[in-house]
């Protein structure tokens, strides 16, 4: 008896700081959460489609987690989703740094129970419910071309200045930039793709690619960069350098980042969505995905509040998506309008 009574002693013991850890990091309060994480901290535009999630999870009246890791990898956003699972969060939605490394993780996180989707950046279909998409990335990576031709005059050398190179976003549009060139041969027989830089969505990395990209190829006319910091980045070493008219700079930016650069002609015009928006529709699309009502099948509906009526279609990576909507032209005509709006 003595001995069954040390023996449960020595049990509760060794058993029970076991247990505490496990309610500590385990979150079993009835609350429910709703996470989002970025690529990486210190990028203004993740920060907005952060808030729009937090915005959009909050009106429906749950609790709101975002989270981005100090560095753009694959590695420190698997941290991250481990914590949010021993977290028991309801849902996990993620702007991938990687398409395929991910997997195993967000795996992990289905198994557990939680509610999988990707935002911005694609994870592959078989780590995602479905994916929300800001706008068609055929049609980004076309225009994103026809404006280089347009603002080069028709003739002479491109760079593109993407996020990093394992960004599905970035890459997907750059494939279609590649083929707008390729199908239209004749009339870009003249424009000449000559390199593809990266600065990781980090901004002295940005600036210091753009200034190797103005030393190896002094004839450069213009320079594509399909992310809010590259081109916000590219405008600052073509306004500094005292390079205006004679490179342009085009690409995806934040109004409030890129009016400078507008207004002084560095950057001619550019596009973008509204990345508060992107966040605040993946809310939707989380909460209904967490409750069961979104299985990420095509054709499937389901409201996204002030943003109204949203439909699942297929993804040109086989898995599913839904669309936010047509990019927006800036230009000197319309960004004193925009640069305080986001
Ligand atoms: C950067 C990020 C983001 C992308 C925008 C256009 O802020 O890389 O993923 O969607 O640019």
């Amino acid at each position: 008896m003595k001995k069954t009574i040390m023996l449960m002693i020595a049990l509760v013991l060794i058993l029970a700081p076991a247990g505490f850890l496990m309610a500590a990091g385990a979150e079993d309060d009835g609350v429910e959460r709703h996470a989002f994480i970025f690529k990486n901290t210190g990028n203004p535009y993740g920060d907005k489609q952060m808030q729009g999630f937090a915005d959009g999870i909050e009106e429906m009246g749950f609790e709101a987690i975002t989270r981005a890791p100090d560095q753009p990898t694959a590695e420190a956003q698997i941290q991250i989703i481990e914590q949010l699972i021993a977290q028991k969060v309801d849902s996990i939605s993620i702007t991938g740094n990687d398409y395929d490394a991910l997997e195993p993780a967000l795996k992990k996180a289905k198994d557990a129970g939680i509610a999988v989707l990707s935002a911005d950046s694609a994870v592959n279909p078989a780590s995602r419910i479905t994916h929300i998409n800001q706008a068609d990335s055929e049609m980004i990576g076309r225009t994103l071309i026809q404006a280089a031709y347009d603002m080069a005059g028709g003739a002479g050398e491109i760079a593109i200045l993407s996020a990093t190179s394992q960004a599905s976003n970035q890459n997907l549009w750059i494939e279609w930039m590649k083929k707008e060139l390729e199908e239209n041969a004749s009339k870009y027989a003249d424009l000449k793709l000559v390199r593809i830089a990266y600065g990781d969505d980090l901004r002295d990395k940005s600036v210091s690619e753009t200034e190797a990209l103005l030393q190896s190829f002094p004839n450069l006319k213009v320079i594509i960069a399909p992310t809010t910091v590259g081109i916000a980045a590219a405008g600052r070493v073509i306004t500094d350098r005292g390079l205006i008219g004679q490179i342009d700079v085009t690409g995806l930016g934040l109004p409030s980042e890129m009016a400078e650069y507008i207004e002084n002609g560095s950057c001619p015009y550019m596009f973008l969505w509204n990345p508060i928006d992107v966040g605040y529709l993946t809310a939707y699309a989380a909460v209904a995905a967490a409750h069961g009502e979104l299985k990420g099948t095509v054709g499937e509906t389901f409201s996204a509040s002030r943003l109204g009526e949203f439909t699942v279609v297929k993804a040109s990576d086989g898995g599913t998506e839904v669309l936010l909507g047509a990019p927006f032209k800036f230009d000197p005509s319309n960004i004193g309008e925009w640069k305080t709006v986001y």
